[in-house]
């Protein structure tokens, strides 16, 4: 028998029973690129066989930021009892799960994130950095978790043009993610590209058919393309990757393409004054970290800027927007440094945080915020 990622299989046949009994299933994931995608394969391969899918849930990150939410759970309680299965969040949600749970939820989870110091109380998590988990590439982004899922689910039912059209997902994700390029993220890039150009998806023929890209490479047109699948664009609660990837109109998915290339210039202009900001603030300090926040800056554009200055300074950055209580912050960190892990050291001061050791997030009351920066400062010393 061949090893397979730990609770993988058990998560599928959890779904197979609920589609079998017709169980009322919610599916809930992040709203980047890795979580849309697994939420349109998951979803996908449910309906292929019939199963009933009472609610699709992204959380909006700039009104409720990552993760399970409050507002999410408010919003999804009036179909419990259900099967609420997340992806690509979850795994730092201790309180929000117990709630989901007391809510008449089965939680199921599926995450690549780096686990916290305990597992929170869901009936199955899947995270192959969880202990235990003897499956030997741990590197996947959530989507490939979910691809692996699917085969499980669907079997001989995955149909060569279905499981084609799930690679492409696979790999557009997958890269948005950063996951590195190896062993089996990279065989699933691989293929997933290689039909890229030809995918039935209209939203996926309007974004590599852009008059601007035409002369870019493959490669160089799927980080464009990503970057446009990024931007924050809800409506009727779907976010536009999630919209634009399962429209099955040509027109309105060139439309859509069009309104993203528009906000898309807009993001950058907002973006470089975010920096400019902060260069003038941290051009008289010395700290090893840069640790800045502002009430008027959209936490949607904090990764991206984070980014940015920390590969200019070589420095953890850690952005945040400041409520009137707390503040959600985006975290960006140079290779070879661990931001979870200096999270962990003083999850004292923080309400939630995980994520990946060179990109995570961070959710912490006001009060705390010079406690957490201090300890911060120790912790990189
Ligand atoms: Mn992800």
């Amino acid at each position: 028998m061949t090893t397979e990622i730990k609770n993988l299989k058990k998560a599928a046949n959890r779904i197979l029973k609920a589609i079998k009994n017709k169980e009322k299933i919610i599916v809930y994931g992040d709203a980047d690129l890795d979580g849309v995608s697994s939420v349109i394969i998951l979803e996908e391969s449910i309906k292929n066989l019939e199963g009933q899918i009472a609610a699709i849930y992204f959380p909006d990150r700039e009104k409720e930021g990552y993760g399970i939410t409050k507002q999410g759970l408010d919003y999804l309680k009036k179909h419990a009892p259900a099967l609420l299965v997340v992806l690509d969040c979850g795994i730092g949600n201790f309180k929000e799960i117990k709630i989901a749970k007391k809510l008449g939820f089965e939680v199921i989870l599926i995450e690549h994130h780096e686990v916290l110091d305990k597992l929170p109380e869901a009936d199955i998590i899947v995270d192959p950095k969880q202990e235990g988990d003897k499956y030997p590439f741990k590197q996947f982004a959530t989507v490939g978790i979910v691809f692996r899922l699917a085969k499980l689910v669907l079997k001989e039912q995955m149909s060569e043009s279905l499981r084609k059209s799930f690679l492409e997902l696979v790999a557009m994700a997958t890269i948005a993610d950063m996951m590195p390029r190896i062993d089996e993220n990279e065989e699933m890039i691989a293929q997933g590209l290689s039909s890229i150009r030809t995918s039935w998806r209209p939203g996926i023929q309007a974004l590599f058919e852009l008059e601007p890209f035409k002369s870019l490479t493959l490669i160089q047109q799927v980080y464009k393309t990503n970057s446009l699948l990024n931007i924050r664009n809800v409506e009727n609660r779907l976010p536009a990757a999630f919209r634009l990837l399962t429209v099955s109109d040509r027109k309105e998915a060139a439309e859509l393409v069009e309104k993203l290339l528009e906000k898309s210039i807009q993001k950058k202009k907002k973006i470089k004054e975010i920096i400019e900001e902060i260069e003038n603030r941290i051009s008289r300090k010395k700290d090893n970290i840069i640790f800045e926040g502002n009430s008027g800056w959209e936490l949607i554009l904090l990764g991206v800027a984070a980014s940015i200055l920390s590969q200019k300074h070589q420095k953890p950055v850690f952005l945040y927007r400041k409520d009137k209580d707390d503040s959600q912050g985006s975290i960006r960190a140079p290779a070879g440094l661990n931001v979870v892990e200096s999270m962990k050291a003083c999850s004292k001061c923080l309400m939630t945080y995980g994520g990946h050791p060179q990109a995570a997030g961070f959710g912490v009351k006001n009060k705390k915020l010079e406690e957490f920066k201090e300890c911060l400062i120790d912790y990189f010393d």
